[in-house]
């Protein structure tokens, strides 16, 4: 069965604070990212994906986003969720882990989708064996971040959350910081 969860603000909350204009953003997991924190530790280091997960919903709570986090090991269910994104969603993380080097499958269903994609690797993908310096992903995503670890995820998150704000999206700021005053600057002559 494929890890398949939401993390979200929640209805409550929204009810709360009447927020209709959450961003929404799909996490997607490729093949053996479940396995994290089990082997290969040297390479991919102790955390496991669970670890990664919560991590990265308690920043989109801070952030004012819907997070909706998924795993799988099969490339046609990652090729169906990032369709899926099309709808209601404004934006995708993902680390397609074998899949960056093999699927151009994944970064068709990327281009088509055309919702700004940060391409996310817990090690650098460019001081490893050949065959993982090619990424099919990183052509059409608006960032590649590599050689992070599971920071990686939490910058990915950042990133995405100001180049939407930065680009017109109606979001919510994050919930701790007021609106801020308009600058205005002096110039001195
Ligand atoms: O560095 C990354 O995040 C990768 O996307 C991870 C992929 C690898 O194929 C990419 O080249 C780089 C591998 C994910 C497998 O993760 C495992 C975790 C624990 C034990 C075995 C595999």
């Amino acid at each position: 069965m494929p890890r398949l969860y939401k993390f979200a603000v929640g209805i409550e909350r929204l009810a709360e604070t009447g927020r209709t204009d959450m961003l929404r953003v799909m996490v997607l997991h490729g093949p053996n990212l479940n396995l994290l924190g089990t082997r290969e530790e040297s390479i991919y280091g102790t955390a496991t994906l669970d670890a990664i997960d919560t991590s990265l919903a308690k920043l989109s709570e801070d952030l004012g986003i819907t997070l909706d986090i998924r795993q799988s090991n099969l490339e046609g269910e990652l090729v169906t969720w990032i369709q899926e994104a099309r709808s209601g969603y404004q934006g995708i993380i993902i680390n397609p882990a074998a899949y960056t080097h093999t699927s151009v499958a994944i970064r068709d269903a990327l281009a088509a989708v055309n919702l700004p994609t940060i391409e996310v690797h817990l090690s650098n993908i460019h001081r490893r064996e050949e065959f993982r310096r090619t990424s099919y992903v990183s052509g059409v995503a608006l960032a590649q971040i590599s050689g992070f670890g599971p920071v990686g995820y939490l910058l990915a998150l950042r990133g995405l959350h100001e180049h939407l704000r930065s680009n017109g999206s109606k979001l919510p700021g994050p919930r701790t910081r007021s609106t801020p005053r308009p600058r205005t600057r002096t110039r001195s002559h």
